[in-house]
């Protein structure tokens, strides 16, 4: 933290990390802006003027391959993407104020502007370097375009970076026998001139920041392992072809995406600054957005600002934010961030989220199935502010969400709105302030607690907060199991206690949903209007009811297993045969789009095709052959030879033993390396990802699969 004196109301700019426009959001990057959400509408209930903005991160050789792939042009492929990220987002109650695009004027003249000022101050070199270069696609090979043999251990088919088989890091000119992901061709050597950024003259500056605060213990330490191998300097510049902003008095050179990609953060601020005086102020994503006209970037951004500013990122970009970031707006005369959090990765039943076990969820996938409102309460009951993974275990994400919103919160509104709507016509009682119980004012212990909750959210440790809010909640069922508002309510001279008792009810039950507003804003906006109250704000707690409120509509439905299973189904891997006639099933670059679903057959078509179970006993290289492997299929009591496109994907050696699926009833076929006879089950996109089909053990050889 800074040691800046504080207005009150505190000025905070709150950013997430900018999610690139090649790709549809997906689960794991959800908890970043889950997170950074409830952080941002904590601070906008406390009366903070508090603004959050991201964009899409739309630069780059993957988007302008992409584009070239689809056969459009990359402005119109981010433009798809965008829209299909907002979509998401909204899904989500993502609360931005503004949501922009790298791709924009403000972030073209702020990018020249940073780079100009850090160039006349001495930050930037030139440098010839030697890359590898597609003589076919006549481009610059980023590292992970470049696969081949690892310098080291000789593994095959490795990045151009490092060796997943030996963990060695080298550099793509390193790799024996490369080739271009692109063409296939073999990568030359070609030089070009190169602009680096001096990160080495912020050195000094960069220790002192990096251990003043401004990050957490683990990511300071982390960082601390760059000082001492010594800081490097930063190449930012990339040759045409290149989607991206052109270099000013360089054509034909381009900023690397991530030079451009955090100064978003300052293009989507400045968007958002040069539209409040204009604001309509009814933008859905807007909901609580304190609008100051004449919000002035300067204030945010300029060296003086005394406005906060907080990066949310996740473990694996805290180097650009920890060092590139903080030094480039050193060197060009802007104001540092006043924190970095970062956090981790998401695991699915604690597994690294896989497309071939359908883990792989994408937002909108999810948006199909469930309430979003679940994973805002999921993943608030695991993060705090430590670094460090949560996982998602689907199991304990229906019982927790089951047992603590559904059987805990909903439960009292649900245990004591009917009689307050059916027997006093939606009247509560005058004096719900004093809630006595076991000795106690339960109402002001209620609001007691909201300084240790607030402490809670601000300190980003949400699964504390939570733990308070259920405790809360315990309490809150207690007082209704004991009192027995369905007892008393059999009896006709109690009404006035019947009333009390379910006022109160109420009553702590609005306190709860102020508490939680900030992790479930759609639950919260139906209680708010069903308790025919203003939108809570965090000072409301005394505010108690003492009117008439709205009939009760269900708040939230329990989570339902079969419908996390057909959202699990949704993103499960589409089966396809492995050809063997050569073809890859379908494009060979890895995508998570799955293929539609075909046309339908009947049950007589389906029983026509006769899959059995085989083993592998026997699989190698063709000669000659790019895509094929020769399988030798034991049956049970038939050998068969089959060719199958999975080379790509398959080391022969790792496929021998394993059992899989075959068509055995498929007409042989003749084919240039010999006669193929039948077809064995693999799914995915192709390239890496192709997945055989195996079966569960005991399965035998020659068993029928139906
Ligand atoms: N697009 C990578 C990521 O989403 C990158 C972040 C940019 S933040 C300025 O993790
Ligand atoms: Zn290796």
């Amino acid at each position: 933290m800074q040691n800046t004196v504080r207005e009150i109301p505190r000025k905070i700019l709150v950013t997430s990390a900018l999610p690139y426009a090649n790709g549809p959001i997906h689960l794991g990057q959800l908890v970043g802006y889950i997170q950074t959400d409830i952080w941002v509408r904590f601070q906008k209930m406390q009366g903070n003027q508090c603004t959050y903005v991201c964009a899409d991160d739309a630069h780059g050789t993957p988007i302008m391959l992409r584009a070239q792939q689809e056969g459009i042009t990359p402005e119109a492929l981010i433009e798809r993407i965008s829209r299909e990220h907002r979509a998401d987002f909204a899904g989500f109650s993502i609360g931005f104020d503004n949501y922009y695009s790298t791709h924009s004027p403000e972030n073209q003249r702020l990018a020249n502007l940073i780079y100009q000022r850090l160039q006349a101050a001495g930050h930037i070199a030139t440098r010839t370097i030697t890359q590898a270069y597609d003589p076919i696609k006549h481009m610059f090979l980023p590292d992970r375009f470049v696969r081949g043999e690892c310098p080291r251990c000789g593994a095959k088919d490795q990045y151009g970076d490092n060796c997943e088989v030996c963990g060695a890091t080298y550099s793509p000119t390193d790799l024996k026998n490369p080739v271009s992901v692109l063409s296939g061709a073999t990568p030359v050597e070609k030089e070009s001139e190169h602009y680096f950024f001096r990160l080495t003259n912020f050195e000094e500056m960069l220790r002192d920041w990096t251990r003043s605060g401004t990050l957490q213990p683990e990511i300071a330490n982390k960082l601390n392992e760059w000082f001492e191998t010594g800081l490097q300097d930063w190449d930012v510049s990339r040759d045409a072809p290149y989607f991206g902003f052109e270099i000013p008095d360089a054509p034909g050179k381009y900023f690397y995406v991530w030079l451009d990609a955090p100064i978003g953060y300052m293009a989507s601020f400045e968007n958002l600054c040069s539209r409040t005086t204009a604001m309509d102020g009814g933008r859905a994503e807007n909901a609580g957005a304190v609008f100051r006209p004449g919000m002035r970037f300067d204030d945010y951004w300029g060296i003086d600002s005394t406005a906060e500013l907080y990066h949310f990122i996740g473990k694996d970009i805290v180097n650009f934010h920890g060092l590139f970031w903080p030094a480039m707006l050193e060197g060009a005369g802007f104001r540092k961030p006043t924190a970095i959090f970062a956090n981790g990765f998401l695991t699915v039943n604690g597994q690294k989220m896989s497309k071939s076990r359908g883990t792989f969820i994408k937002a909108r996938t999810y948006l199909d199935h469930l309430n979003p409102e679940y994973l805002r309460y999921y993943f608030a009951a695991k993060l705090s502010s430590r670094v460090e993974d949560i996982d998602l275990s689907l199991d304990d994400f229906t019982n927790r969400v089951n047992a603590d919103l559904v059987g805990k919160v909903v439960n009292i509104a649900s245990r004591c709105a009917g009689f307050i709507n059916k027997r006093f016509d939606g009247q509560v009682s005058a004096s719900t302030q004093f809630i006595m119980h076991g000795g106690e004012n339960l109402h002001l212990v209620f609001c007691d607690k909201g300084k240790t909750i607030a402490a809670h959210y601000e300190a980003r440790e949400y699964n504390h907060a939570i733990r308070e809010i259920m405790a809360l909640a315990d309490i809150a069922n207690q007082y209704i199991d004991e009192k027995k508002p369905w007892v008393i309510a059999k009896q006709t001279d109690r009404e006035e206690e019947l009333q009390q008792v379910c006022s109160f009810g109420l009553e702590l039950f609005r306190i709860l949903m102020l508490y939680l507003k900030p992790v479930l804003p759609e639950m919260t906006a139906q209680a708010e209007a069903f308790l025919n109250v203003a939108p809570l704000q965090w000072q409301d707690c005394g505010k108690s009811l003492q009117h008439r409120i709205n009939s009760f509509t269900p708040l939230m439905t329990r989570v339902e297993k079969d419908k996390i299973n057909a959202m699990l189904a949704a993103e499960g891997p589409i089966v396809n045969a492995a050809k063997g006639s050569g073809e890859p099933a379908r494009a060979s670059t890895p995508s998570i789009q799955s293929d539609p679903i075909g046309a339908t057959i009947t049950y007589d078509d389906f029983a026509k095709v006769d899959l059995r179970i085989a083993r592998i006993a026997n699989a190698e290289h063709v000669e000659g052959a790019e895509k094929l492997l020769r399988l030798t299929l034991d049956l049970g009591n038939e050998t068969r030879n089959v060719f199958a496109g999975i080379k790509s994907a398959y080391a022969p050696e790792a496929l021998i033993g394993k059992l899989t699926v075959v068509v055995a009833n498929l007409a042989p076929r003749k084919m240039k390396f010999g006669l193929s006879e039948g077809m064995v089950l693999a799914a995915g996109p192709g390239g890496k990802d192709i997945y055989l089909l195996s079966p569960d053990s005991g399965a035998q050889p020659g068993m029928r699969v139906k």
